[in-house]
């Protein structure tokens, strides 16, 4: 019997063996809303241009992941242009003045279909790479995620994007509990809070790595590289 390729990434608490034919890359919520001023991050009062930094490592990480015809998954936080998905409570919450579904600068916020809600130009995601659509912060929740990795034979990923504390930790939990290692890059993953980055990231490989493993994208890069 053939084995199956396998390599091992140095991480923490301890070296993730990565499977590249049962990994999927998944990009979590890189959209505007997130990234750039006038969307729902700003609404709540944050400062979008922290998260600007893990643009770059992402867009680095993601060709190479093409190039070996890797697998690719993108994920977007919204809801339908009639609101029927929305939680009261979630539009409700923070009080803003603006909230999800009311217009703003790149059309309505955090809606399906609008400028703001799409995934940004330097990551837009190419034609066979699903896009999972996402009401809440979790990848999992309501969605076909489970179903398509199944389908495609995945067991572990790859998982950045925005933020850390927030839609990534959700994500990486959820994923955990049914049963997929999860290995999450420091640098592709950001914060609007410069200490909720660093717990976020303690959280999930602490206590012999509880819901998973933290490094960088250096260390798969160098791997797939070789
Ligand atoms: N507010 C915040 O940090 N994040 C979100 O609302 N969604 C995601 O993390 N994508």
């Amino acid at each position: 019997m053939e084995s199956i390729p396998t390599f091992s990434i140095k991480a923490e608490p301890y070296s993730f063996d990565f499977i590249p034919s049962q990994c999927a890359l998944l990009i979590i919520d890189m959209q505007r809303d997130f990234l750039e001023p006038g969307g729902f991050g700003e609404m709540l009062g944050n400062d979008v241009s922290q998260l600007r930094r893990t643009i770059k490592p992402n867009q680095d990480l993601l060709a190479v992941w093409r190039e070996f015809g890797l697998q690719v998954i993108h994920t977007r936080e919204g809801h339908r242009p009639d609101l029927a998905d929305l939680p009261p409570q979630k539009k409700i919450r923070g009080k803003s003045e603006k909230g999800i579904g009311d217009p703003g600068p790149m059309g309505r916020i955090l809606i399906r279909g609008e400028l703001g809600h799409d995934i940004i130009a330097e990551l837009y995601p190419a034609p066979d790479e699903p896009v999972i659509d996402k009401p809440g912060k979790g990848a999992f929740f309501a969605t076909d995620l489970h179903a398509i990795l199944q389908n495609l034979g995945i067991t572990q990923l790859v998982v950045t994007g925005v933020t850390t504390e927030v839609c990534v930790n959700t994500t990486v939990r959820e994923a955990n509990d049914r049963g997929y290692n999860c290995l999450v890059l420091s640098d592709c993953v950001g914060s609007y809070f410069p200490d909720f980055q660093e717990w976020g990231l303690k959280m999930i490989k602490a206590q012999g790595g509880i819901f998973g493993w933290v490094t960088d994208s250096s260390e798969i890069l160098a791997v797939l590289k070789s």
